[in-house]
């Protein structure tokens, strides 16, 4: 199918803490699924990640080992137009006329602000207009279809809101995008809690694999994941969550089902079972941390970075000039 007949999803990485197996599986997995589907715009939200406290290195060092992660995973650059925010000056731009067309009120309301503004009494404005700065990325480039988890739903219907506003207003300007709450990959979690998922800024690093961990690391972190005091193998997220989640890695990784899965632990200690999956992690992760080894501080990651903030750039400008015409900002 021609690039013209597909329809759009633009995908935006918030550059905080370290990717972990539970994106990946996830979250990344599916996007390597539907890379074939769409025209694909990956970006990485780093404007996004400064709207609350953040540390200077970290933020730099995530920016490329962001991108080099999600290639190492199988993300195809042939793909997928892959760029960085910051890089796309017209962004910025677009979001200020974006924001004098968006009332407070609406911001204010936004579930994640209240939720964020609560825990700072020192919060940013930048944390208030973030949902504008988030409908600039995806008005900036046309796209059709938003794949979010459902804490994001609610900017991409501000945003469909700001659009059809600013079309109304000002003539047709702006795609109605729509949400894609997507049917989510396996939800993995933490390995010494169960009951929370495995996330990216956890706190205690023992419950959670880091696709750059340290392969001795991963292993022992799988080997001391909490289980329960029975001794066999079933899936029963409800009674058994440690079990369960571990089935969950390992069919996830190898492709069985859960079925399989039981199938072939049934006679199995809880040792035997972690170490085999212990092996299936491990070898998941060093072809990953060997392919992103090759990339992350390459003249090809450079280059596609730059090619895809130029192929952004022009359709953001072109939007900008637009929109500064209908508003009447011009010569
Ligand atoms: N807010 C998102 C990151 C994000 C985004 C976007 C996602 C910024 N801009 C545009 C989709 C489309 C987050 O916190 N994950």
């Amino acid at each position: 199918m021609g690039d013209i007949m597909k329809k759009t999803i633009l995908t935006g990485l918030k550059p905080t803490g370290s990717l972990t197996l539970g994106n990946y599986i996830g979250s990344i997995s599916q996007m390597v699924k539907m890379q074939d589907e769409y025209k694909s715009y990956l970006f990485v939200a780093d404007m996004h990640a400064i709207t609350v406290p953040n540390d200077r290195e970290e933020l730099h060092k995530n920016i490329k080992e962001f991108i080099a992660l999600y290639l190492a995973c199988g993300i195809d650059p042939t793909k997928n137009v892959i760029y960085l925010q910051s890089d796309v000056e017209y962004i910025p731009a677009i979001s200020w006329l974006l924001e004098c067309n968006t009332y407070y009120g609406e911001l204010s309301r936004m579930i994640q602000f209240k939720e964020k503004s609560k825990k700072n009494a020192n919060f940013s404005v930048g944390l208030l207009t973030y949902p504008v700065l988030m409908a600039t990325d995806i008005l900036a480039v046309d796209a059709d279809y938003v794949p979010v988890g459902i804490d994001q739903k609610q900017h991409v219907e501000l945003t469909r809101d700001i659009a059809i506003r600013f079309n109304n207003k000002y003539g047709d300007t702006f795609k109605i995008p729509e949400p894609l709450v997507t049917e989510v990959g396996t939800k993995i979690m933490d390995l010494v809690d169960p009951s929370k998922k495995m996330s990216k800024t956890e706190e205690n690093p023992k419950g959670v694999i880091g696709l750059l961990d340290d392969i001795s690391v991963a292993r022992k972190k799988i080997m001391s994941a909490t289980t329960d005091s029975e001794m066999c193998v079933k899936y029963d997220p409800e009674n058994k969550p440690g079990i369960s989640n571990l089935i969950n890695i390992y069919a996830s990784l190898t492709g069985e089902t859960i079925i399989d899965v039981e199938e072939k632990f049934k006679n199995s200690n809880y040792g035997e079972f972690k170490r085999s999956i212990a092996d299936v992690v491990c070898n998941f992760l060093e072809k990953i941390q060997e392919r992103y080894n090759e990339i992350v501080d390459s003249e090809e990651l450079e280059e596609l970075l730059k090619n895809g903030a130029s192929e952004v750039r022009e359709l953001a400008k072109v939007k900008f000039e637009m929109m500064k015409k209908s508003i009447g900002l011009y010569r």
